[in-house]
Order: structure tokens, then sequence, then C-alpha cells
């Protein structure tokens, strides 16, 4: 009997951990911008040159340059084709720096993706690749989305950030899952991560005086990502981003 109650135990307890070790049962990953229709190596992206207006706002050109690149493109399912989105430090040490942030819209119309719903989404993911960056990369994913009354109707726009002291997910590239407590509205990367790195959508609230009157993430029309970057590392050093999505 007491033999039975130990197995009872040991079966009972591995299951409890199974559960904890995947905060994504029963989620499915959608893909909300890949960065594929982009144009290889074209580094007019985010600077007053750029005609594809992928971006509303970025320093682009001045401390940093952007493009779409072969180099670690990722792809959850299927071949490793398409592009990557290349965030790269062209700031000379001495000279001034300039803060750092850029704006990339999701509803562009050369995004497939552009118009999709990610209704009630759990998590929001970005694949990325610090290799050739030399220290913890530190950033601001903020998420500008459009926000709903109770009653269903259209409220305002609400601009998300992850609250301070909440715990977020990294998966290696080999599939190895771990966690990193946020800071407030960002989050440190360890250096040399490569894989994805999920935030928890419901531990988002609203920041720089806007408002999530229903209190959640609605995910029905998401507008656009606003990463600020703490640092951009040395000349020549770079960030490769890709696949956002979100988790429901
Ligand atoms: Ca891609
Ligand atoms: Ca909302």
């Amino acid at each position: 009997m007491r033999k039975f109650l130990m197995l009872v135990l040991a079966v009972f307890c591995l299951t409890v951990l199974a559960v904890a070790e995947d905060p994504f049962e029963g989620l499915e990953l959608k893909i909300a911008y890949d960065f594929d229709f982009w144009d290889e190596d074209d580094i007019s992206y985010g600077t007053k040159d750029d005609r594809d207006l992928f971006f509303s706002d970025s320093q682009a050109g001045v401390s940093v340059l952007f493009s779409g690149t072969r180099e670690s493109a990722f792809k959850d399912e299927g071949k490793k084709d398409g592009l990557a989105f290349r965030h790269e430090s062209i700031w000379e040490a001495g000279a001034t720096k300039n803060y750092v942030a850029f704006s990339l819209e999701q509803r562009h119309d050369f995004n497939m993706y552009a118009y999709d719903e990610f209704p009630d989404a759990k998590y929001f993911t970005i694949y990325i690749d610090l290799s050739n960056y030399s220290k913890n990369f530190e950033f601001y994913p903020i998420i500008y989305e459009q926000d709903y009354n109770e009653d269903g109707s259209k409220a305002g726009v609400s601009c998300l950030a992850v609250k301070g002291g909440v715990k977020f997910y990294l998966k290696s590239l080999e599939g190895e899952l771990t966690t990193g407590k946020t800071l407030e509205n960002w989050v440190k990367i360890p250096k040399g991560f490569v894989g994805r790195i999920y935030m928890p959508l419901d531990d988002y609230v609203p920041i720089w005086g806007t408002a999530d009157v229903n209190g959640k993430f609605d995910g029905l029309e998401v507008i656009r990502y606003k990463f600020s970057l703490v640092d951009i590392g040395n000349k020549g050093e770079y960030v490769l981003f890709d696949e956002f999505g979100f988790l429901l």
C-alpha cells in the first residue's frame, strides 16, 4: 500500500513538473511579421530615403543601420529561407550617441500578416540572435494596439509595456527553456543568446498616458511595435530579429 502511495505521489509530481515546464501547452504560435518581404541588404530602411515606410520612426542612418539579411533568418516551421532584420550599430566611440528606438508598423500592405487578428494572445514572441553583440541586450518591447470598451466598441489606442518583476521565458535554438524577470517596461537578454523570447501579455500595462479600458491585450488590431534599446553596442555590432508572433 505504501509503495502504491509512493508511486501515485511520484506520478503526480511528474505530472505537475511536466505542466510547469511547458507554459505554452495548448497555445498556438501565429506569426505576425517575418521580414521575408523586405529587400535584401537595402540599407535605406528606417532612413529618410526609405520609400517602403516599414518604420514610422527610427534613427536609422544616424546611429544605426537597418537591413534585411539572410544571416540567421529563422523559421519556426520548415526550411530557414527568407530574411531577418539586422539592427547594426554605426556609432563611433566618442561621437554623440542618439537615443535609439524604432517604430515598426505591423499594418503594412507588403506584410502578408498585416491585418491578422491575434485574439486574447497570451505571449508576444520574438526570435533574436545576439551572436554579434558583446553585452547583455537590454530593450523595451512595446506594442501599440487598438483598445475596446466593455461593450465591444472601439476605445483608444493602448501603448502597452511589460510590468516589472514578472516572469518571461527564453527558449534557445537547442530548445532549452529558461526564465527571466522583467524590469519596469524592459527586459535584459543574456549576452550571446540565440532563440525565442516570450513576453507575457497578461502583464502588459498601458504607458505614456494611454489607457487599457477593458484591461486586456485584445490582439484584434496590432498597430506597431516600438522597441527602445538601452545600448546599441560598438560600431559594427548588430542584433538580428525575426518572426514576431503571438501565442494564443
Ligand atoms: Ca524571416
Ligand atoms: Ca485592451
